[in-house]
């Protein structure tokens, strides 16, 4: 298999967490690119890179340039590590191993954020008809009520792609941390592997930094 030639541009405790993650659970080389402790800095290396879309993660692979973690996650994927951290396309996993792939950002990401502005400009008082952060979040603990992971029966890409929007939730105070038991126990079980610990080590050698405010007030709770 090629040895990849991969530059992941990066801010501290964002999603191009995801693809230095990755790369630390296959084992593969890599180039880190941010200034440690500078966001605004960091971004600027992405701006600097000419693309027409600045965000992050935005990876340079070989010679393409690249944005939005689950498709780069899949690429790296198919093309250096196929059989890796995905189950195979045959297997009775695969379908909610996509499924939960592309949630991440497709539904609940955008779900959070989307109540996140919300909720910071006009405080809520009842629930949304549409389908909500708790909705959202509640998803996903109903179905590690009977799995110990998102992507089949073995940690995968799958649960890389889940952690963000499962952090933002809980920091930024878009859910109760307490209604969501199954949830905070997946979390240690992810966060404790070594190759999780490498990334910090690598990515968030100082915590998260610029964090975003958390609201102040969510709609009554449906539960
Ligand atoms: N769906 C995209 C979202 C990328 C994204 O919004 N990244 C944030 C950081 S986590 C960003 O670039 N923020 C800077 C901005 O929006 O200007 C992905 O998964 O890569």
């Amino acid at each position: 298999m090629a040895t990849p030639d991969i530059t992941i541009y990066h801010l501290e405790g964002r999603r191009s967490e995801r693809v230095v993650w990755l790369m630390e659970e296959l084992g593969l080389p890599y180039q880190l690119e941010y200034v440690r402790g500078d966001l605004m800095a960091s971004m600027a290396q992405v701006r600097a890179l000419g693309h027409e879309m600045p965000m992050v993660p935005t990876v340079v692979i070989e010679d393409e340039i690249l944005v939005e973690s689950g498709a780069i996650i899949e690429l790296i994927l198919a093309r250096y590590a196929p059989g890796q951290l995905a189950p195979a396309p045959d297997s009775e996993h695969y379908a909610k191993h996509l499924m939960w792939m592309h949630y991440a950002e497709g539904s609940l990401a955008a779900r959070l954020f989307s109540d996140y502005r919300a909720w910071r400009t006009n405080p809520p008082t009842q629930r949304s008809r549409l389908v909500d952060s708790e909705a959202v979040v509640q998803f996903a603990e109903n179905h590690l009520a009977e799995h110990q992971w998102f992507g089949g029966a073995d940690f995968s890409s799958a649960d890389i792609m889940m952690l963000f929007p499962l952090d933002v939730a809980t920091n930024l105070n878009l859910v109760d941390v307490d209604q969501f038991p199954n949830i905070a126990a997946w979390k240690e079980r992810v966060t404790a592997r070594p190759a999780y610990q490498r990334m910090l080590a690598a990515a968030r050698p100082d915590g998260i930094i610029g964090r975003l405010p958390p609201v102040t007030q969510r709609p009554p709770s449906e539960r």
